[in-house]
């Protein structure tokens, strides 16, 4: 059986909502990043990147969301597009999301609310191009009811993982006001059963909660070379 390596984060949640949208048989592995586990020799040799989401399928080991999302929407044949033209689609705003939305908004996160003072530099930076990466997709659904028309795809599944941390990203509530065709994609997904289920994935394990030092420890290691 195809094994998920997870934490209740936006990648990972991505897959979820795969997994549980074509209800392929998985196990759930959990991988506690706030307790370091990604570290672990074990977890290293799926994913030397120490990064969640990872899956396993047989002989077959996978890292990376959208390596993940591709994976299975090719073994599955599910929610991708076989036309050329959408399928030309599906591929840039899937990259789009991987190397624009996930690293810009991860880092936009990173220096609202955790790095220490003076960042100012660094936070104007990564806020002003969140918010212009998120506008490209409220852009792009203008008139549509998902990323690449009337199908609902992966593009969707990818967006959705870190939609619901616009708020957060973005820095209050008030942020989807200037992003109403987010907003309706990510409570279109969020009403659909299998999203429910991806969410509550996380309750069958007690993650830890707290971003306290440890926590910290293991997921800014880069911050051990400012001390001493
Ligand atoms: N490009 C990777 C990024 C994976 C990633 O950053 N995962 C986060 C959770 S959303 C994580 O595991 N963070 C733990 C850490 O950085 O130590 C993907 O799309 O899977």
């Amino acid at each position: 059986m195809m094994k998920l390596y997870y934490h209740p984060s936006p990648n990972p949640l991505k897959i979820a909502l795969f997994l549980e949208e074509t209800g392929m048989e998985y196990e759930l592995v959990p991988v506690d990043t706030r307790k370091g586990e990604q570290h672990d020799p074990a977890f290293l040799a799926i994913n030397p990147n120490a990064k969640t989401p990872a899956l396993t399928d047989g002989d077959a080991v996978i890292f990376d969301s959208t390596a993940i999302l591709l994976y299975l929407a090719e073994k599955s044949g599910k929610y991708v597009p076989t036309d050329n033209t959408a399928k030309a689609q599906m591929l840039s705003w899937l990259m789009f999301v991987a190397t624009g939305i996930g690293p810009y908004s991860g880092q936009c996160v990173h220096f609202r609310h955790i790095a220490p003072e003076p960042k100012e530099y660094a936070l104007n930076r990564y806020d002003f191009e969140a918010h212009r990466h998120w506008q490209l997709i409220n852009d792009q659904l203008e008139g549509k009811k998902y990323m690449l028309g009337d199908e609902y795809t992966i593009v969707d599944m990818a967006v959705w993982g870190w939609a619901r941390a616009v708020p957060f990203i973005l820095g209050g509530e008030d942020a989807f006001a200037a992003l109403p065709n987010v907003k309706r994609l990510l409570d279109d997904i969020n009403a659909r059963p299998a999203a429910q289920r991806a969410e509550a994935v996380k309750d069958k394990f007690a993650f830890k909660a707290d971003m306290d030092d440890e926590a910290k420890k293991a997921m800014f290691p880069q911050n051990a070379r400012l001390k001493g």
